[in-house]
């Protein structure tokens, strides 16, 4: 077959690759109390169930296959410290407040004339969504209210998320929205507070608290009901319950080794360096190499140089895409030495072309 013919018939098989799951749950059918259970997770998987979204909770309930009326474990502590941060999971360094605010022991906050204040999160009110990629950011004033938890859900399912306003830039473009949009009211911004921690030390602010949950009394950790809604509730850290662990898909690896070395090391001890094939995999892996220690990130991208294509480990071509301006989609020097790809830890975490015997942080993936 003519190879030009056998490539365009390679790609069309191949583009069409189903996305990865970040995590993937396991129920472990055995009473144990919280901290037992902890440690369990820790020992065979990753950590005890952290939940970024509904369609995790939706993943959740379907890994627990037993039909009793059970409570499980969840990952998710209460802890003596109650930082305002954004709906993002980024810490609220700065916020802007009013000014003798916040006054009250209230966990949520509004935009009022310009300024932040903490209010019920209860109220219902009108939001301002954000949508961002990467570049530009958006705003979308949704004209009904709801109450914090629904304006958030509400956002992440329609736009992206609670719109965060972390600097006076993003204030001053907030305002001119709110300006524009000829919103006279409060309305909720993406900023809260609770007390609630993930065991794996997750940012996400995800919570899907049943009606009148938590009401504490020194019920101090999460269980969900997966035969009713799933919804969560607290309980006593001492009660014996089954739980749910999580194991990552994604795992970075703190060392600086060269491509070959890394691509020993992940196939070794987990399956194989990471291969992006679309956007939520790119997104997946932008959350990771957060915590890098070099400035690029070995993926499982290599060069073949004399056909000039660039393939994934996992033997796909590459069709999702992510290059930084000038690397990737111009032809490689054959002459000098083989060439692998990697992901800047850094700014908007494009894709670039590096020699394989520089030494990297890398990204292994667990199948
Ligand atoms: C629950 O957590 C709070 C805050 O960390 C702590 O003060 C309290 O003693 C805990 N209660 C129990 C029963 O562990
Ligand atoms: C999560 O929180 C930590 C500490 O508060 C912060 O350093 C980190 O940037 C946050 N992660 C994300 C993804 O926002
Ligand atoms: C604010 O915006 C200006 C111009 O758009 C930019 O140069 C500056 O770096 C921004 N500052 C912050 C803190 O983002
Ligand atoms: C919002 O409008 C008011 C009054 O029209 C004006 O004084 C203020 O500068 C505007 N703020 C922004 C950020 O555009
Ligand atoms: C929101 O909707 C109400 C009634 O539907 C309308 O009166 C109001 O002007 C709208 N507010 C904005 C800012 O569009
Ligand atoms: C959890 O169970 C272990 C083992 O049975 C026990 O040693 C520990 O004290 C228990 N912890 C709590 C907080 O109940
Ligand atoms: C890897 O390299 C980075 C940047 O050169 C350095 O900061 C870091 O300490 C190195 N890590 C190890 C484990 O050697
Ligand atoms: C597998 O991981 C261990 C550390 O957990 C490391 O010492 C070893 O070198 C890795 N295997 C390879 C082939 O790199
Ligand atoms: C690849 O991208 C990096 C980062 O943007 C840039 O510094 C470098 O010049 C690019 N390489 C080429 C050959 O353009
Ligand atoms: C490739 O690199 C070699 C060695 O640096 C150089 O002599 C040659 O001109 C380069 N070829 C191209 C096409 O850039
Ligand atoms: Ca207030
Ligand atoms: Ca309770």
């Amino acid at each position: 077959m003519d190879q030009t013919l056998y490539f365009i018939l390679l790609l069309i098989a191949l583009c069409s690759v189903s996305e990865c799951v970040q995590r993937q749950y396991h129920f472990i059918n055995v009473r144990k109390n919280w901290t037992e259970a902890q440690r369990h997770c820790r020992e065979s998987y990753t950590d005890l169930a952290t939940v970024d979204n509904m369609n995790d909770m939706i993943e959740l309930k379907k890994s627990v296959n037993d039909e009793r009326d059970y409570y499980i474990w969840i990952g998710l502590k209460r802890t003596s410290v109650d930082k305002w941060q954004w709906s993002s999971g980024e810490p609220a360094l700065y916020p802007n407040w009013g000014p003798g605010q916040p006054d009250g022991r209230d966990e949520c906050a509004v935009m009022r004339n310009g300024e932040l204040n903490d209010v019920s999160c209860s109220l219902s009110l009108t939001f301002i969504c954000s949508s961002s990629n990467n570049m530009n950011t958006g705003h979308v004033f949704v004209n009904q209210t709801k109450n914090w938890r629904d304006a958030q859900s509400f956002c992440r399912q329609t736009h992206s998320d609670l719109v965060s306003v972390r600097n006076q830039n993003e204030s001053q473009q907030v305002q001119k929205f709110i300006n524009d949009s000829h919103i006279s009211n409060d309305v909720w911004i993406g900023l809260f507070r609770d007390p609630w921690q993930w065991s794996d030390q997750s940012n996400s602010s995800f919570r899907d608290w049943a009606s009148g949950e938590p009401n504490g009394g020194g019920e101090n950790c999460t269980v969900i009901k997966p035969n009713a809604l799933g919804q969560w509730y607290d309980g006593s850290c001492i009660s014996q319950f089954p739980f749910v662990c999580h194991e990552d898909k994604l795992i970075l690896i703190r060392e600086n080794l060269t491509w070959p070395e890394a691509m020993r090391y992940c196939r070794q001890n987990y399956t194989d360096l990471v291969s992006v094939h679309s956007v939520q995999m790119q997104e997946e892996v932008m959350n990771v190499v957060k915590r890098a220690s070099t400035e690029a990130v070995w993926l499982g991208l290599h060069n073949f140089c004399s056909m000039n294509m660039w393939i994934w480990l996992s033997g796909e071509i590459v069709c999702y895409q992510n290059w930084a301006p000038g690397n990737g989609t111009t032809p490689e020097n054959c002459s000098l030495e083989k060439r692998k790809g990697a992901v800047q830890s850094g700014g908007d975490q494009r894709w670039i072309s590096r020699p394989e015997t520089h030494k990297l942080n890398f990204i292994c993936s667990r199948s």
